[in-house]
C-alpha cells in the first residue's frame, strides 16, 4: 500500500507532464577541455516508441532551438555546439549555435504542442545542480524517471568520449549515464498531497546505505531549490514545518548523497494550503 502511493507520488511529480518520455539527460554545460565553449547536451528517450523531434524546441536559457531528426525507442540523442568536433569521435544528431552559462540557467524541452516536457536546473539560483567547470566535468541525469530536481543530476566522473584534441571528456556523450548504475532505491511519502502546519515525510533507502545521507529540498510555487535538512539517516522521518511557504503547489525532493552527489530520490508534489 505504500509502495503504491509512493508510485503515485513520483508520477505526480511530473507536474510539466510528458507527452513523449524523451527527457534531457546530460548537459555538457561546461565545455571540454579542448574550449570551454565545445558545449554539448544529450536527450534520452525513455518510451517504447521512436520520437520524431519535428517542432521540439530545445530552450537553453533565453535561446531556442529547433529541434529536428528522431530518437529510437530507449535511445540517446546528441547535440554538438556549433560543429561535429566538439566530441570528436562521436557523431552529433544535431549540431546547434549559442552557448550554456556556466553561472547557471534552466534547460526546459517543449513538444511540438508547446508543452514543456522537461527541464534541468529550474528553480535553481546560480550555478548548476551538477557539473564542474575545472575539469570540464558533466551534469549526468542519475535516472530518467526522476524529475529535475537537486536529487537528479550528478557530476560525470568517468571518460567515454574524447574532445576536439583528443582529451578525455569527464561524460558520456551519446551513451548511457554512469551514473545510473549507482542508484540507490529510496522510498518517500507524505500524509496526503494537501500540506498544512506540519508534516511528516518519512523515508527509506535500500540496499548499501553506509556512508550515506539524506538531504531534504523543497521548492515552492515561483521559487528556488531550498535545502532544508541535511545529514539525516538513511531511514527515518523529519518534520517539515509547511508555514513558512507560500499556499500553492510545492515540490519536495529527498535523496541519499555520499560525498560526491545524489545516489537517488524522489520528487513528491504537494500543495500547501495553510
Ligand atoms: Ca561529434
Ligand atoms: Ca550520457
Amino acid at each position: 500500500m505504500r509502495a503504491l502511493s509512493i508510485v503515485i507520488a513520483a508520477l505526480g511529480a511530473f507536474h510539466v507532464a510528458s507527452s513523449g518520455q524523451v527527457v534531457i539527460n546530460e548537459v555538457g554545460w561546461a565545455g571540454t577541455v579542448a574550449s570551454g565553449y565545445d558545449e554539448w547536451i544529450e536527450l534520452y528517450n525513455a518510451s517504447d516508441v521512436p520520437v520524431d523531434l519535428a517542432g521540439w524546441i530545445l530552450v537553453i536559457g533565453e535561446r531556442e532551438i529547433p529541434l529536428s531528426g528522431t530518437i529510437p525507442p530507449r535511445g540517446l540523442f546528441l547535440l554538438e555546439r556549433t560543429d561535429d568536433t566538439t566530441i570528436s569521435d562521436v557523431a552529433a544528431d544535431l549540431i546547434y549555435k549559442g552557448s550554456i552559462p556556466n553561472g547557471g540557467t534552466v534547460l526546459l524541452l517543449r513538444d511540438p504542442e508547446g508543452a514543456v516536457v522537461d527541464s534541468a536546473n529550474l528553480g535553481i539560483v546560480e550555478g548548476w545542480c551538477a557539473g564542474d567547470v575545472g575539469r570540464r566535468a558533466s551534469m549526468e541525469r542519475i535516472s530518467p524517471e526522476l524529475p529535475d530536481a537537486p536529487v537528479a543530476w550528478r557530476t560525470a566522473t568517468e571518460t567515454r568520449a574524447l574532445d576536439a584534441e583528443g582529451n578525455p571528456i569527464l561524460g558520456t556523450p551519446r551513451e548511457e549515464n554512469t551514473a545510473r548504475g549507482i542508484v540507490v532505491p529510496v522510498a518517500v511519502s507524505i500524509p496526503g498531497a494537501i500540506l498544512a502546519g506540519t508534516v511528516e515525510i518519512s523515508w527509506e533507502t535500500e540496499g548499501n546505505v553506509e556512508a550515506l545521507q539524506i538531504k531534504i529540498f523543497v521548492l515552492p510555487a515561483g521559487g528556488t531549490w531550498t535545502l532544508v535538512a541535511e545529514g539525516l539517516p538513511p531511514v527515518g522521518t523529519y518534520e517539515l514545518d509547511t508555514t513558512s511557504y507560500p499556499n500553492g503547489a510545492v515540490l519536495i525532493a529527498l535523496g541519499p548523497f555520499d560525498e560526491l552527489g545524489p545516489r537517488g530520490g524522489a520528487v513528491i508534489s504537494g500543495e500547501i494550503a495553510n
